[in-house]
This record gives structure tokens, C-alpha cells and sequence, in this order.
């Protein structure tokens, strides 16, 4: 007879990358939201990503386990996350974390029973050492996945799993997953998940995950106050006539392609904010020195129309807002969200990983989107891009019709009583279950 756990303590294990963090984040509110305890695995470095959570939540309910970041020879000490590093990094940086095997199995042994973790909810695919600290103490691990269904059942059905052969062992074998997705927008992918690849149904979709706070920090303190930025938008008379431009927390552009969007705004003659990546916080950057470069001269030109942030926006404040129209994005699958909820269109400049995938289901399939990008190496061309920009602020396009309906069902999904709201609440009844029903107190 399974025990049920009136309060489960979970373990939350968050992949330390912005794109990763957040939405994790995002869900550990959730859970919290429903009556569970959470403890959060940080280093140093990330600590401080769960600072809106604290503000919102007692630390009787919210705990923090701070964990040295482990050295490792080709990660330069005080770097502690993956958007200080290039992607190529990624190997050394799952090296590193598997040493938190170890000393959190140490920290876990050592804790009155009463406050042993019930499960852990961890970012299992990218850290397969987790399932194995699960299984120390024969507890479930679910893994929490900050891509979709489609991107899952793409990067699994590759010819060449040689990356993904490990990604998706550590996570079949976990106890379930927990999609930053909802069921309506490709319920194709999501089944196929439960059945093709899962073989069972403890497959969970909880998006689309929102902000647990309206204008809180996302990842990093805006580098702009933001209500600077609302005060420059609030401007805009228009609705929907300003592009906002930004590619995440790991992607950088090199001098070339932002030579080449710059001129395209300014031959666009739209309104826009555009956010450059700081290249001062990139660490043994293997990219161009002159990376992310603005034109001299360009600011001043356009200084009328536009707005440039060097470093952090806050996006999520800026894609909410009415005069933001579209967003010329990478396609990172947190910020689609963002832009779907936000209502704007999407323009897609897909450059590693996932945004791929990401392009195919909203543009190729769904339609909800236009590319206007290939890669990491593509430069546009100016003047086609300009003419894209411009006409991407007229409300009647086709794709962004398509969006907002999209936008209409992820809204509804995460209600009372929609499907992302069902799964929060079957994630958390199953986590009061413990795993070989031994007695939860
Ligand atoms: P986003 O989804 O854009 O993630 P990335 O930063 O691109 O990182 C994984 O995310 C993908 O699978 C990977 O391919 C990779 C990864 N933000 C902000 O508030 N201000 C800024 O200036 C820049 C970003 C926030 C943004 C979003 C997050 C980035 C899932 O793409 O609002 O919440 O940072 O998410």
C-alpha cells in the first residue's frame, strides 16, 4: 500500500544555465504553491537566481543547500554557470557537476530522517549523477525538461544519438518528466514522448511556465532600472509598433551580424530595444574579441527610435508590453514562451541546439512564426531584413493570428482546471507517494 506524504520535501537540482534556472525556478514555485517543502541545490554563483523565490515563500518551506562549485581544470575558478562559457564547455561543465555526486549524498546521510527529501525534482538529463543520488536513498527522481515535447522526440530520433545517446538513458530511467509545455500546443510530440520513448504515462506538461513575480529579475539584475524602460516604451504611442531584439543569456553575435542588424534597423526605421550581451561577462570567449560590437555612430543616429541595453533586459517586462510587437529571437524555448504569452510575433534567427527544433514546430509547422535567420555563422542580408522588421509591426499577419490563438490555449492550459493546471496537481499528488512506500512522516 503506497504511503502518501501529507507534505513532500523535494530536492530540487536546477541545471546551472539561465535558460535551464529559470524556468525551474519558475515550476519549484509551483510545487511550492501546493504544499510542498523544497530544498534547492546552489552554488555560490546561482545562489542568488533564488532571491524572488525567497521574498515569496517562508524559509521554513524554502530551504537552500549551497554546495562548492567543483574545481575543474578547463573551467576558470569563479565561473559557475554556463552562460560565462561557450557551448563547446558543455562536457566540462557535466564533468564538474557529476563531483556534486558525492558531497550531496554526504549532506543527505547526515540529515534526521524527518528531513530526508521525499524526491528529487532535477535537471536529470543533463546530470545523470542525480538519478544515481535518488536511487542511494531509494527515492523517485523526475526530471524536469526546460525544451519541448517536439525537441525531445527530435533530438531522440536522430540518426547520430551519440550527445543524446546519454541525455536520454539518465532520462528514461528517471521516474518521470516534467515538460516546460502544454498539452494543446503539440499534443503529437507529447504522446509520442509517453509512448515511444518514456513507455509510460508519467510524462507531465506544466507550461507555459510564467514569472513567479511581474517585472521580477529573470537569471540577472537588468542592466537598465526597468522602469526606465517602461517609461521609454510607454512612449511608443502606437501599439505593437516596437521590435525587441534579444538572443538569450549563451548566445553572443559576432561583429559582423550585428553590423548587419544594426543597419537594418536603421534602414527599417522601426522603433526598437535591442539587447547586446555584455562580452565583458564572458569568460575564455573562443568567439571574435569584437564580438557584439554596436557601430560607432549607430546609437546617435537613431537615438529617436531606439533603445540599446547592454547586458540584462528585462524581457519579460518588455515582450508584456503593448507596444511591443515582435521579437527577432534565437528561439531559446523559455523566451518563445515569453514572446507567445507577450503576444508578439516571432522572428527567428535559430543559431544552436534546440532553436532549431524550436523553428520547426513554431514556424515550419505551426506556422506562428517567420525566419529570418539560419545559424550561429549566417549574416543577414540588410535590406531584406529591413523590409522584414517593418512589416513585422502590422498587426494582420497571418503568423501572428495563428500565435495568439496558440497564446489563447497556453493561457488556458495553465487555469484552474486546464491540462498544465492538472499535471501540476497529478506532479505533486505523486510525489506524495513515496517510491517503495516506506513511512513519510
Ligand atoms: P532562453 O530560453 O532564451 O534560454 P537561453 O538563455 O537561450 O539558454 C535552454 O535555454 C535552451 O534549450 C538552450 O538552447 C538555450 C538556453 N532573459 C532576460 O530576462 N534578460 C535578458 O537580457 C536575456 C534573457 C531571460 C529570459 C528567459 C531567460 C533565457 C532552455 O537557449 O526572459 O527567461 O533569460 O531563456
Amino acid at each position: 500500500m503506497p504511503v502518501i506524504t501529507k507534505k513532500p520535501h523535494v530536492l530540487v537540482v536546477p541545471f546551472p544555465q539561465t535558460g535551464h534556472m529559470v524556468p525551474h525556478l519558475d515550476l519549484t514555485h509551483q510545487i511550492l504553491l501546493r504544499g510542498a517543502t523544497v530544498t534547492v541545490l546552489v552554488t555560490p554563483q546561482t545562489s542568488p537566481y533564488l532571491d524572488t523565490l525567497r521574498s515569496l515563500h517562508s524559509p521554513e518551506t524554502l530551504k537552500t543547500l549551497t554546495l562548492p562549485f567543483p574545481s575543474h581544470p578547463l573551467i576558470p575558478s569563479g565561473v559557475e554557470t554556463l552562460q560565462q562559457l561557450p557551448l563547446q564547455a558543455l562536457p566540462y561543465m557535466f564533468e564538474a557537476l557529476s563531483r556534486l555526486h558525492d558531497p550531496l549524498v554526504d549532506f543527505i546521510s547526515r540529515q534526521p530522517p524527518s528531513d530526508l527529501p521525499d524526491v528529487i525534482l532535477g535537471s536529470s538529463f543533463l546530470s545523470p549523477w542525480i538519478n544515481k543520488v535518488a536511487d542511494a536513498f531509494s527515492i523517485k527522481s523526475i526530471c524536469f525538461l526546460p525544451i519541448n515535447a517536439h525537441s525531445i522526440y527530435t533530438m531522440w530520433g536522430q540518426e547520430d544519438r551519440s550527445f543524446f545517446d546519454e541525455l536520454e538513458t539518465c532520462t528514461t530511467e528517471s521516474y518521470g518528466v516534467v515538460i516546460n509545455t502544454f498539452y494543446e500546443l503539440e499534443p503529437e510530440f507529447v504522446e509520442s514522448v509517453k509512448t515511444r520513448y518514456m513507455t509510460h504515462h508519467r510524462v507531465w506538461t506544466v507550461g507555459p511556465l510564467l514569472p513567479v513575480k511581474a517585472g521580477a529579475n529573470r537569471g540577472e539584475q537588468s542592466s537598465i532600472p526597468p522602469e526606465k524602460v517602461s517609461a521609454w516604451l510607454d512612449s511608443c504611442p502606437e501599439d505593437n509598433s516596437v521590435v525587441y531584439i534579444g538572443f538569450g543569456s549563451q548566445i553572443r553575435l559576432t561583429a559582423e551580424q550585428t553590423a548587419a542588424l544594426a543597419a537594418a534597423l536603421e534602414k527599417s526605421g522601426v522603433r526598437f530595444i535591442w539587447t547586446v550581451r555584455d562580452a565583458a561577462k564572458k569568460v575564455n570567449s573562443v568567439e571574435d574579441d569584437n564580438e557584439d560590437v554596436i557601430p560607432v555612430g549607430f546609437e546617435e543616429r537613431v537615438k529617436e527610435k531606439g533603445l540599446v541595453i547592454r547586458g540584462w533586459s528585462p524581457q519579460t517586462m518588455i515582450l508584456e508590453h503593448r507596444a511591443v510587437g515582435s521579437y527577432l529571437t534565437h528561439m531559446g524555448w523559455g523566451s518563445v514562451l515569453e514572446g507567445m504569452v507577450g503576444c508578439v510575433l516571432l522572428l527567428a534567427w535559430p543559431m544552436q541546439a534546440d532553436h532549431f527544433y524550436n523553428t520547426t514546430l513554431l514556424v515550419d509547422k505551426l506556422r506562428a512564426g517567420i525566419r529570418v535567420g539560419e545559424n550561429k555563422d549566417s549574416v543577414p542580408d540588410p535590406d531584406e531584413l529591413a523590409k522584414v522588421l517593418a512589416e513585422s509591426v502590422k498587426e494582420d499577419l497571418p503568423e501572428r493570428v495563428r500565435l495568439m490563438k496558440l497564446r489563447e490555449k497556453g493561457v488556458e492550459a495553465i487555469k484552474k482546471g486546464g491540462s498544465s493546471y492538472n499535471d501540476l496537481d497529478d506532479l505533486i499528488a505523486e510525489m506524495k507517494i513515496s517510491k517503495c512506500g516506506k513511512e513519510n512522516v
